[in-house]
């Protein structure tokens, strides 16, 4: 080795020599700060340690993480969360991989998160997880930006709030019509997906992805569903999700935004060739949404996005909803009644209609309690901050959470906690939202999230259920449980888990 060589060689170990302690002093630094900033915090809100902790036998808390996937594969995954959850507190520590997380059935902590202390959350790796089907929506976006697409949306929204039951009736007729000449059990839950995929593609394209034909409608739907599980399942892996991304899901990601853009060009191409206004009333969404961001790729985003939060969590409602219903005969019996007594005989309906059927909300939000979509969501603290409880001899002090610690929390759990729903809160019954016994549940319900990311298409979901359902009882008078289908104790049917919670066998009825 020459003289210039060996030169260089110290040049480069002293450079990283200095970058190394640079690096060091700075560590040591910021989490000294980053300690005395936990610890003044902890101090201003008198948090206390927290009383439960998820304990785990194997190290970095493994057999936690096997359990939870047979349990998943088993299809029971919330039973079996529900069974380990009951002697603990609302509120538990859990370790995975020598970190440190939570997870929370409280309705006060869930309310901080999502309300109280909003701006200390983001979604952490949901934004990864996402990224390749869902790309700059409003989905997988915080800060700044998610304001600004909610703005958008919340306009479009506003904008439909009070549209008559007409946008929705072709769909519904197709709906019940389905089951027209059924001989035998059928299952109902397919077509509630199909009926959710024709009102939103309408809503945001325009024009039903059905009038496109059965074809291109199956492709469509086959390369939604497979995009839409792969990303639940990159979400579970959460910060790991780049190890799953297989070609299959790219293609399927290809096959939904050709679709889209499909529809995006004909509501420019109807712009350019017969004005605005014209172009307005035919893609309103696509329009104005265009307006707004200008870029075509950002149109087709928000699309995407909206799609998959509207589409399937609405089908599983309407599923849940039926597939209760038939195993309470007499609630089914005074649904029907009630819809008979408004509707005169008559099949089309309209908004006064349903704002005359108490009952039928009352269904409606005992299902969304008991199958609440979006069952279960996580936020990752962007500052150190704190929870209102779960700390201290009696759990009822505040506790810290460090920034960069996930928080885990269940709707699922928080609405079957009988400290809010009282001893009966496993079973269906619709007539607790009639007793004004709930009046006070506050944070103690919601489906649709609450504080500023609450659900932007809660009207529009309850409205397009609503019809269905009422529609779908009064054309069939017969509708009940099949002899030999088991009707197994609420919450102990077999679910399957993917961004929503579903039926995993479906909801098998006899029509006729
Ligand atoms: C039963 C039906 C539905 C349920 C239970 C439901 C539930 C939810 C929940 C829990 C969130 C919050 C997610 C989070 O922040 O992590 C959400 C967000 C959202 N939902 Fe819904 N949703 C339903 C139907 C719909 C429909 C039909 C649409 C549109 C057509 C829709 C559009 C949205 C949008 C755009 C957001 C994002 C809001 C934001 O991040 O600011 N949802 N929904
Ligand atoms: C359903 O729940 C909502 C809260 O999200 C409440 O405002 C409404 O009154 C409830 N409806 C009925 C019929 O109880
Ligand atoms: C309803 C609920 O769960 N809790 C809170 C969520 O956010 C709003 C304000 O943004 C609060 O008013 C709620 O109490």
């Amino acid at each position: 080795m020459d003289s210039s060589n060996l030169e260089l060689n110290a040049v480069i170990q002293i450079l990283i020599c200095a970058l190394t302690a640079g690096w060091i002093i700075k560590y040591i630094y910021t989490s000294r700060r980053q300690r005395q900033y936990d610890e003044a915090i902890s101090n201003a809100h008198k948090c206390q340690p927290v009383r439960s902790t998820l304990s785990n036998k194997w190290p970095l808390g493994l057999d936690l993480l096997k359990k939870q996937y047979d349990a998943f594969n088993e299809r029971r995954l919330f039973a079996f969360q529900a069974q380990h959850l009951a002697p603990l507190d609302a509120t538990v520590a859990i370790w995975l991989f020598g970190q440190q997380g939570w997870f929370t059935t409280d309705s006060k902590n869930i309310e901080y998160i999502n309300a109280t202390r909003f701006e200390d959350y983001g979604l952490g790796s949901r934004r990864d997880g996402c990224l390749p089907f869902l790309g700059e929506g409003i989905f997988c976006q915080d800060g700044p930006a998610w304001k600004h697409s909610r703005e958008v949306l919340r306009r479009q929204f506003a904008r439909i709030q009070y549209n008559d039951l007409s946008a929705f009736e072709d769909h519904v007729d197709t709906f019940v019509s389905t089951f027209a000449d059924a001989k035998g059990i059928v299952d109902v839950q397919p077509a509630c997906f199909r009926f959710t995929l024709s009102t939103t593609t309408a809503l945001l394209f325009g024009e039903p992805i059905d009038d496109l034909g059965d074809t291109m409608t199956k492709e469509f739907g086959d390369a939604f569903d497979d995009a839409s599980e792969k990303t639940a399942l990159r979400l579970r892996l959460a910060d790991l999700c780049f190890l799953y991304n297989p070609s299959s899901y790219k293609a399927s990601c290809d096959v939904v935004r050709k679709y889209a853009d499909h529809f995006i060009s004909k509501a420019i191409k109807c712009r350019g060739e017969s004005g605005e206004k014209e172009a307005f009333a035919r893609y309103p969404f696509i329009i104005d949404m265009y307006n707004e961001v200008g870029d075509v790729q950002r149109v087709r985003d928000q699309l995407i996005n909206v799609l998959l939060a509207g589409r399937d969590t609405t089908a599983c409602m309407m599923s849940w909803a039926i597939f209760m219903l038939v195993r309470h005969p007499e609630k089914l019996a005074k649904l029907r009644d009630e819809i008979y007594a408004v509707s005169e005989g008559k099949t089309t309906f309209t908004r006064n209609h349903l704002v005359k059927m108490p009952y039928l909300k009352a269904v409606i939000n005992e299902t969304l309690r008991l199958y609440p979509q979006i069952p279960v969501n996580v936020r990752i603290a962007l500052k150190t901050t704190w929870l209102p409880r779960g700390g201290g001899a009696d759990g009822e002090q505040p506790i810290l959470i460090r920034k960069g610690q996930g928080v885990g929390f269940s709707t699922y759990h928080m609405h079957r906690r009988k400290e809010i729903y009282g001893e009966d809160a496993n079973d269906f019954r619709p007539e607790r939202w009639m007793t004004g016994e709930l009046s006070e549940v506050g944070s103690g319900f919601m489906p649709f999230h609450s504080g500023p990311r609450i659900c932007l298409g809660k009207d529009f979901a309850f409205t397009e259920a609503s019809y269905a359902i009422a529609r779908f009882v009064q054309a069939y008078p017969e509708l009940r449980l099949p002899d030999g289908v088991e009707a197994l104790p609420v919450g102990l049917e077999p679910q399957s888990l993917t961004i929503v919670v579903s039926s995993a066998d479906g909801c098998k009825v006899l029509l006729n």
